[in-house]
């Protein structure tokens, strides 16, 4: 039990079958109105970036129109959907933020 061992079935104490976690790609997107320095807060606040690492990834939103912010499970990656989308409405900016399979 301390090892979580009753848990787990005998074909998995047995050999490793356990998939892996489906992952979720958050992707920020584009838009005319949200100021940059707002960006790079969200990725400094949400996304746990250096302040030059959520410049760069800034940037890539601007110039291409969405990029990847991070890679999580569905549970985490819909949080980061929900707080940024909040943070933005709360702050009256249109940024966008969603997630799609990895
Ligand atoms: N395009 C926005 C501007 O010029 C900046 C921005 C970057 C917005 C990344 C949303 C995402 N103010």
């Amino acid at each position: 039990k301390e090892l979580g061992i009753e848990h787990e079935g005998l074909e998995q104490l047995t050999r490793q079958k356990v998939e892996p976690p489906a992952m979720y790609r958050v992707i920020l997107h584009n838009d005319d109105y949200t100021p940059m320095d707002f960006v790079i807060d969200v990725l400094i606040r949400f996304f746990n970036m250096q302040y030059e690492q959520a410049s760069e990834v800034m940037l890539q939103v601007h110039h291409k129109g969405s990029a990847t912010c991070g890679v999580f499970t569905a549970e985490i990656a819909e949080t980061k959907v929900l707080q940024v989308t909040e943070y933005a409405k709360s702050h009256e900016h249109p940024l966008l933020c969603s997630m799609e399979r990895a």
